[in-house]
């Protein structure tokens, strides 16, 4: 079994209104701007994809970072990969480095991270990236892609076709055109059907004010006596 992500939790609501600290304050709304605002130096999100329709499957989850402005310009994180499926071999070589979080790099022309798992019902992971365009060719280009990891053909037909684009692809999962705009574009359908889900950027700007009002009162609050050491427990720590 892989280790699940698990959004972080917000807190339950407490019996008493606390007010909210003004560096909470100040950051909710910092936060706030950050997402709304253009363009984003950097951003990231939780990605989650609903792989029931797979399960079982052997499959190649494959991230590319495509240069298409002639720059080395701009680099995307991915976190750990988790769900209840079961993790195989796993590339970051050309372009990448780290791991996890992988860190994809546009310098080489191109970019490439992949790793091979046994799909289960569900699994996610965070993606960040940078938003830079040079002025010249065309922005930067992110693809996500479910491959069958003996052939390496696509697993999953999408409506995500941009076969005569300058940096073309075929069934994507989701892109996102690093121009600065910080959108994510997931497949609206695919056969057989694996839907992909992002906050929006209007969820994303309550999480950010809730996390701020949740972080008021995680400080008044005891450590919780058990921790399994992941990440959603590190941050119920405050
Ligand atoms: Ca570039
Ligand atoms: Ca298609």
């Amino acid at each position: 079994m892989i280790d699940s992500p698990r959004p972080d939790s917000m807190a339950a609501p407490g019996r008493r209104r606390f007010r909210v600290p003004r560096a909470a304050a100040i950051a909710a709304l910092s936060g706030a701007l950050l997402l709304s605002g253009l363009p984003h130096a950097a951003s990231a999100v939780q990605v989650s994809l609903d792989t029931s329709a797979l399960a079982g499957m052997a499959a190649r989850l494959e991230f590319v970072l495509f240069d298409g402005d002639f720059a080395a310009n701009n680099t995307v994180t991915i976190g750990p990969i988790g769900g209840d499926g079961s993790t195989a071999a796993l590339e970051c070589s050309f372009g990448c480095s780290g791991g996890p979080p992988f860190i994809l790099d546009d310098g080489p022309g191109f970019g490439q991270f992949y790793q091979d798992l046994t799909l289960g019902q569900h699994l996610g992971f965070t993606l960040g990236f940078s938003g830079n365009f040079s002025g010249s060719g065309t922005p930067d280009r992110l693809v996500l892609s479910l491959l069958d990891a003996a052939t390496n053909f696509t697993l999953v037909d999408t409506d995500l076709d941009f076969a005569t684009d300058a940096l073309p692809f075929q069934d994507g999962l989701l892109f996102v055109d690093l121009d600065g705009s910080g959108r994510i574009r997931p497949a609206t359908s695919s056969t057989p059907e694996l839907p992909v889900s992002i906050p929006e950027p209007g969820t994303l700007t309550l999480l950010a004010l809730g996390l701020a009002l949740s972080g008021g009162r995680c400080r008044r609050r005891p450590a919780p006596a058990v921790s399994d050491g992941g990440p959603a427990a590190t941050a119920s720590r405050c």
